[in-house]
């Protein structure tokens, strides 16, 4: 399993998530900055780390360690795909609750309170938000956001590039697609298709 970061690193983005991300980078570890288009974004207000360039100056495979802390689900699509060859680095928070038997992808965000139980597997470049709960054997695939406070029961599968939003409740077993979005507060009872939008208790599908 991968565990917290260890040396240097710097980050992609400088905004909500970016400021979360932080907080949880660990003792001994260091952040050297970050990239952000935004010269004010809140990272650099709040914490006094420096901003590095824009995304599009990111450093080459050659650089330092990095971690995509940008929240939103396309935008981290994109710049995914320029990390291929880059050392990256998963961050958990102190407070996080992992199984010895879970496995974390690369470049894995896990927050404040979050639970990866036994068996599950996190694919690369997912964010595991505070105080969400990933019970035994879910399996996540790449770029997945299950936001804070949602639960996600034994065995749920979620497919890659699905945002599994704020609060909502996933039932044991169900399988979500890829491109999906799970609306704040849904309650899953039925397997959602790839790029199926679901909202409301019991989820119905809309759009
Ligand atoms: O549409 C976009 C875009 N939106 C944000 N196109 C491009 N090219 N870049 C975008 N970005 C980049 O992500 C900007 O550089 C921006 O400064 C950075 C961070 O985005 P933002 O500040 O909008 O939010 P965030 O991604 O840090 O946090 C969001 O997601 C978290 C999971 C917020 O919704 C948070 O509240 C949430 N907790």
């Amino acid at each position: 399993m991968t565990q917290d970061p260890s040396r240097a690193v710097v980050l992609l983005g400088g905004g909500g998530h970016a400021l979360v991300v932080a907080d949880a980078v660990t003792e001994g570890a260091e952040i050297l900055g970050y990239f952000d288009d935004d010269p004010r974004a809140v990272l650099g207000e709040c914490t006094g780390l420096v901003r590095l360039g824009t995304l599009a100056e990111f450093p080459d495979a050659s650089g330092p360690h990095v971690h995509l802390a940008i929240g939103n689900l396309a935008v981290r699509a994109s710049l995914i795909g320029r990390l291929t060859a880059h050392q990256t680095v998963t961050i958990r928070h102190a407070t996080a609750v992992l199984s010895a038997s879970a496995e974390l992808g690369r470049d894995v965000f896990v927050g404040p309170q979050a639970v990866v139980h036994t068996g599950a597997r996190v694919g690369d470049h997912c964010i595991v938000n505070t105080g969400a709960i990933i019970e035994h054997e879910c399996v996540l695939g790449e770029n997945v956001h299950v936001a804070p406070g949602a639960v996600l029961g034994g065995r749920v599968s979620v497919g890659p590039g699905t945002l599994v939003g704020l609060g909502s409740r996933v039932l044991p077993g169900i399988r979500i697609g890829a491109g999906c979005v799970v609306g704040a507060g849904a309650v899953v009872i039925r397997d959602v298709p790839d790029g199926g939008r679901v909202v409301g208790v019991p989820a119905r599908t809309i759009g």
